[in-house]
């Protein structure tokens, strides 16, 4: 059955390999789904009306797998994509799950780790490219800490940093192409982490030497375990022209990372979210991070996918029909109205500051003027509900 919330390409709807693929397992129980190939999951994606899938290197390509081996996955993984019209839009390197990496990657003090894990984000990179890909997310994984007797905070900084910048150059030799996405995670799988939200990346991004090439990916669940605002984070970046990508999951402040179906826990938060993207025009993936429940078989992760893709244009059509909305639109205006004829401060000069200083700006009689927002948030509630 297609009906609005039918997914198209056009949506640029795209999951994690290991997203549909996860096999539900957790630090108290086992997996509770067999394994699905790599190529499965595409049809999975193909059938449920995906457009992409993304990668890390090792859910495709085993760690310990030869080159002849790689190079047979890979060939006949791209047929899969083909067959099930599915791109791979972004790539991503695991540099948590292996031993080698229990005290970080990037910023670990052991120098061969450090170059261990620049060498296998090279060959991801490598890997990535020949699927087609042109984003590459970096999620720290295990840079941080338990004891900050470990190292200084501002070391592991620099050599996050070198390896950013290493890694660019590794892009522009190859002539690849790639955007890189920094993803951050506030204390998952490590206490703290470096890098903890969006804005640490935004703030240490400048300071690269190819900053036009790093951006951000930020996730719902992260900035969201961090008791943060996803929205405003991800309004900042877009701001900044750093929205290189997204993930989308959902999650219950204070609870474990949950990596929800989109929209499961906060609707009201994915409404804002969803809207946000679809008024400034984002045009990059809408990528979701999130795994099916743990109660599901593989015909209940299609659902969880399906009702990510079908939950994000059920919101998009509210944020339209939020636009269109004469009353919500005439409070908004309401308010702007009440400033009219204020003396502009987005300017400084000497005739602006005059102008300042002789405004008369009753602060009490500014301060009466009821700003409608309990009727606002009201309609807002019944436009998400149906009902307008
Ligand atoms: C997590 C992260 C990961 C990353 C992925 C891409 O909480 O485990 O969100 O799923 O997004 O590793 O690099
Ligand atoms: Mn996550
Ligand atoms: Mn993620």
């Amino acid at each position: 059955m297609s009906d609005q919330f039918t997914p198209l390409p056009e949506h640029k709807f795209s999951f994690g390999l290991w997203t549909v693929a996860n096999q539900g397992r957790d630090p108290f129980g086992a997996a509770v789904r067999p394994p699905l190939p790599p190529n499965d999951a595409v049809a999975m994606l193909g059938e449920a009306g995906a457009w992409g899938v993304n990668l890390h290197d090792n859910d495709l390509v085993p760690i310990d797998a030869t080159p002849a081996e790689r190079d047979a996955i890979v060939s006949s993984f791209k047929k899969a994509c083909r067959a099930n019209k599915i791109v791979v839009p972004m790539a991503t390197v695991n540099l948590f799950y292996d031993p080698i990496f229990r005290d970080g990657a990037f910023t670990s003090n052991d120098a061969r780790v450090r170059a261990y894990a620049v060498r296998k984000t090279m060959s991801a990179m490598d890997l990535g490219a020949e699927l087609g890909a042109k984003v590459f997310v970096l999620w720290g994984g295990r840079e941080g800490t338990e004891t900050d007797a470990c190292r200084r905070a501002d070391d592991a900084v620099k050599r996050l940093r070198e390896a950013i910048n290493f890694l660019c150059e590794y892009s522009l030799d190859k002539k690849y192409g790639y955007k890189f996405a920094m993803e951050a995670k506030p204390n998952e799988p490590r206490g703290d982490i470096y890098m903890a939200t969006t804005g640490n990346y935004l703030g240490l991004i400048p300071t690269l030497a190819h900053p036009e090439m790093v951006g951000v990916n930020p996730e719902v669940a992260h900035e969201t375990m961090a008791g943060l605002n996803f929205v405003h984070a991800v309004a900042q970046a877009w701001d900044a022209g750093k929205l290189f990508h997204i993930d989308l999951n959902d999650q219950v402040p204070g609870r474990y990372d949950q990596d929800f179906r989109f929209g499961a826990a906060n609707p009201r938060g994915a409404f804002f979210l969803v809207k946000f993207l679809e008024d400034v025009g984002y045009k990059g993936s809408r990528h979701f991070d999130a795994h099916a429940y743990r109660t599901e078989d593989y015909a209940g992760v299609k659902e969880f996918a399906r009702g990510c893709m079908r939950t994000y244009l059920i919101l998009k059509a509210a944020a339209k029909r939020w636009n269109a909305d004469k009353e919500i639109q005439a409070l908004l205006a309401e308010n702007i109205a009440a400033g009219k004829g204020a003396p502009p401060v987005n300017r400084y000069s000497q005739a602006s500051v005059k102008a300042l200083m002789g405004a008369s700006l009753d602060r009490e009689v500014i301060a009466t003027r009821g700003l409608a927002y309990e009727k606002l948030d009201q309609l807002t509630t019944e436009v998400l509900l149906g009902v307008r």
